[in-house]
C-alpha cells in the first residue's frame, strides 16, 4: 500500500550559507561571527571553520544540476549578510551577483528558492556594536533585506525573515554554544526580542513594497514530554522547556504577547535581566512583531523527555563535546534534566522520535497558524549518522533513509487528519559545517569528500528521489 502526498506537496532539501558556501573572503565578502567564533580555541570541535565548506560559492552550477537530478522542487538555502554588506555597511554588488546567478541557475533548472535572510551569520562588526543586543541591527537588518529585494524581489516570491532564532539568542548569546558564545541571560533575552523585531519589521517592509510575496519565519521545535505527568516537578520542567523554546517565538508571533509565566520564572532567576528586557520592549514593538504571515516554517529534529530533577537514567549528552565554558540556554533550567526512554538516537545523540513530529504539527496549526491564516511548511529535518564509504564507493546508509522514510510518515500523519502541511524540507542537501560539531557530524543526503570536494549522492538520497518521482510514501 502506498499512501499518496497532497498534489500540492512541495519536495526540497535545505542549506544554509556559512555551512557550505565557503568563500569566505571572497569577492568583497567580510566576517561574519561564525568567521571569529570558529577561530577561539575550544569553540568548535576540530578547530573547523566554514573558509572553504562545500565550496558551494564556486560549485553552484553543478550542485543545482544535482538538486535536478534528485528531483527536487524547491531549494532553501540563506544568504550572507557579510557577502551582500559587508559589515553591515554599504552593499557589493559582487556578494549580490552570487545570489542573482544562483536564483537564475535555480529557475532554470525549474527549482523553487527559498531565500532564507538570516541563517545566523551576522557581520562582525556590527557584532562589536552589539550585535543581536542592540536595537539599532534591526535597522541593519532591514537595509540588508531590501537589499536582497532589489536585486531578487522580481525572481524570488518566497521569503523567510530568520532561521530558528531561538538559537540565534539563547543558543547564542545565553548558552555561548553559537557564536558569538556568550553567556549571558540578559543578552539571550535582548537579542530573542531584536531578532522578533526585525522579523517583524522586514515583513511590514517586504510587504509594503510587493503584497504578492510570500512571507514567513522559521522555527525550531522541540516536544517536551514530562517524564512522570502526575509528577508536578517534571510536569513544570515541561512546562519551562516548551516556554522558552517554543512559546517565547509563537507567542509574541501570533499573539503580540511574551508568554507571561515565563517571564516571571525568567524574573525570578535574574529579575535584572527582566529589567532590562522590558525596558527594550517599547510601545507597538509587539503589534511590529505581530505582522501577518503566510508562512510558517517548523524545523523538527527531537523529541525531549523531560524531569524536574536528577533522573534515574540520563541520556547521553546531545551537545557537541567543546571545552569553551557554557551554560544552559534555558534562562529559567532550575531541576530541568533529560531523560533516557529507549528510543534510537542519531550519531549526535538526539533521540529519533517521528510521532514527536506529528504532535507538533497538530499543536502548531490548532494553536496558532490555523487561526491566523498561516500555512506550514517543514523547512528542516534530518539527522546525522556516522557514514562509511563502502568498497563500492557509496553511502548505504540505511539509517538516514529510515529517519527519513519516518519523519515523512509523521508529516503525512499530520496532513491527512488536516494539518496544512505543504511541504518538506530534508536537512541537509550536502554534508557541511555543523555548526560547533564542525565537519565532523554528516547530515548530507549527498556526501561531500572534503578533500576533493567530490558530490556522491547517498543510498538516502537515491531513496528520497523515489519517494518524490512516486509522490508517495
Ligand atoms: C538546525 O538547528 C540548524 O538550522 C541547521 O543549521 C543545523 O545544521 C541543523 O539544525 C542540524 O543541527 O543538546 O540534545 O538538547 C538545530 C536545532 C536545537 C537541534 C537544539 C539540537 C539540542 C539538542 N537544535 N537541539 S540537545
Amino acid at each position: 500500500m502506498t499512501r499518496p502526498f497532497p498534489k500540492d506537496f512541495l519536495f526540497g532539501a535545505a542549506t544554509a550559507a556559512y555551512q557550505i558556501e565557503g568563500a569566505a573572503f571572497e569577492d568583497g565578502r567580510t566576517a561574519s561571527i561564525w568567521d571569529e567564533f570558529s577561530r577561539v580555541p575550544g569553540a568548535v570541535i576540530g578547530g573547523d571553520n566554514g573558509d572553504v565548506a562545500c565550496d558551494h560559492y564556486h560549485r553552484y552550477p553543478q550542485d543545482v544540476a544535482l538538486m535536478k537530478e534528485l528531483g527536487l522542487q524547491t531549494y532553501r538555502f540563506s544568504t550572507s549578510w557579510s557577502r551582500v554588506r559587508p559589515d553591515g555597511g554599504a552593499v557589493n554588488e559582487k556578494g549580490v551577483d552570487f545570489y542573482k546567478r544562483l536564483v537564475d541557475e535555480l529557475l532554470g533548472a525549474g527549482i523553487l528558492p527559498w531565500l532564507t535572510l538570516y541563517h545566523w551569520d551576522m557581520p562582525q562588526a556590527l557584532q562589536e556594536v552589539g550585535g543581536w543586543t542592540s536595537r539599532d541591527t534591526v535597522d541593519r537588518f532591514v537595509e540588508y533585506a531590501g537589499t536582497m529585494h532589489d536585486a531578487l524581489g522580481d525572481r524570488v516570491n518566497v521569503w523567510t525573515t530568520l532561521n530558528e532564532p531561538w538559537c540565534a539568542s539563547f543558543l547564542s548569546y545565553t548558552g555561548g554554544e553559537h557564536a558569538p558564545g556568550h553567556t549571558s541571560i540578559a543578552e539571550g533575552l535582548l537579542a530573542s526580542h531584536h531578532l522578533l523585531l526585525a522579523h517583524g519589521a522586514t515583513v511590514r517592509e517586504l510587504r509594503s513594497r510587493d503584497a504578492s510575496l510570500n512571507l514567513g519565519i522559521t522555527l525550531n521545535h522541540t516536544v517536551a514530554d514530562p517524564a512522570d505527568p502526575r509528577n508536578p516537578a517534571d510536569v513544570d520542567a515541561a512546562r519551562r522547556v516548551d516556554g522558552q523554546f517554543n512559546r517565547w517565538f509563537l507567542d509574541p508571533i501570533y499573539r503580540a504577547e511574551y508568554p507571561a509565566d515565563i517571564v516571571e520564572d525568567v524574573r525570578a532567576v535574574d529579575a535584572e535581566a527582566v529589567r532590562r528586557f522590558e525596558e527594550a520592549v517599547h510601545d507597538g514593538d509587539l503589534a511590529t512583531i505581530a505582522q501577518p504571515i503566510d508562512t510558517q516554517g517548523v524545523n523538527y529534529y527531537h523529541g525531549d523527555l523531560v524531569a524536574g530533577q536528577v533522573p534515574e537514567t540520563a541520556p547521553p549528552s546531545g551537545g557537541p563535546a567543546t571545552t569553551r565554558p557554557g551554560r544552559s540556554p534555558y534562562p529559567s533550567d532550575a531541576g530541568i534534566h533529560s531523560v533516557e526512554r529507549g528510543l534510537p538516537r542519531t550519531a549526535q545523540n538526539w533521540e529519533v522520535q517521528p510521532e514527536g513530529l506529528t504532535r507538533l504539527l497538530h499543536r502548531v496549526w490548532d494553536e496558532y497558524a490555523q487561526p491566523a491564516g498561516t500555512v506550514l511548511y517543514m523547512t528542516e529535518n534530518g539527522a546525522a549518522y556516522d557514514d562509511v564509504v563502502a568498497s563500492d564507493g557509496q553511502v548505504h546508509d540505511a539509517d538516514r533513509a529510515e529517519f527519513l522514510r519516518l519523519h515523512l510518515g509523521a508529516v503525512l500523519d499530520a496532513a491527512e487528519a488536516g494539518v496544512d502541511v505543504r511541504g518538506y524540507f530534508y536537512w541537509s542537501l550536502f554534508d557541511n559545517y555543523e555548526w560547533a560539531w564542525g565537519y565532523d557530524k554528516r547530515f548530507g543526503i549527498v556526501r561531500v569528500d572534503y578533500d576533493t570536494q567530490q558530490r556522491t549522492v547517498k543510498d538516502s538520497g537515491r531513496e528520497y528521489a523515489r519517494i518524490i518521482a512516486a509522490r508517495a510514501l
